[in-house]
């Protein structure tokens, strides 16, 4: 069994609909468990400025799942949400990125881990550290040395 952090994001189409119900999804992911889900945060958007602000959040699921099979169950989920790609970080209704699997360290064609923009982004890096204020990356670092960085006043906390 592996801690899994999973980013959800989203920008269109009542996003904080999206989340919520990515968070309800997330808890039928096979052989997994949702342990814990984040409050919602609006965010700015990061790439392009033409688009709404986000609304995101990050869960931790424990998982017997393997990490190319999870994220499999992950874009599944995100076709649920009528996710279409249209250009590189540009608005979407649902957008699920695996953050951190365990300690492992991953370079596959199809999956990066660590996130590659996990420490620079306010949107991941609030969230996680609401969820586990203590959390060391694989790298060594801790979690809240990214706040010099990456600086998470920006993020408005949009649920009690
Ligand atoms: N992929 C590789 N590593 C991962 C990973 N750790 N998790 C591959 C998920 N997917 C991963 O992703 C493209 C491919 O990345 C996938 O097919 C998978 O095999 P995508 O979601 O189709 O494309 P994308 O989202 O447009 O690109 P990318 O680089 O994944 O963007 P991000 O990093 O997801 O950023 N601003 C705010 N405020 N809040 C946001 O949530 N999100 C984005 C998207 C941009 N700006 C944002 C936000
Ligand atoms: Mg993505």
């Amino acid at each position: 069994m592996v801690n899994a952090y999973i980013g959800l994001g989203s920008n269109l189409d009542n996003p904080i609909g999206h989340v919520k119900q990515a968070l309800e999804d997330l808890k039928q992911l096979p052989q997994s468990q949702l342990l814990l889900a984040s409050k919602l945060y609006l965010s700015k958007p990061v790439g392009p400025q033409d688009q709404d602000n986000f609304v995101n959040a990050v869960a931790l699921i424990i998982t017997e799942l393997e990490p190319l099979s999870l994220l499999d169950e992950l874009q599944t989920i995100e076709q649920q949400h009528q996710r279409v790609r249209e250009r590189h970080w540009g608005p979407r209704t649902l957008d699920l990125d695996l953050l951190l699997f365990g300690e492992q360290s991953i370079q596959h064609p199809r999956l990066t881990v660590p996130h590659a923009q996990l420490s620079r982004r306010d949107f991941v890096v609030g969230p996680l550290l609401e969820l586990c204020p203590e959390l060391v990356l694989p790298s060594g670092t801790q979690l809240q040395e990214l706040l010099q960085q990456c600086p998470i006043d920006g993020l408005i906390c949009i649920d009690a």
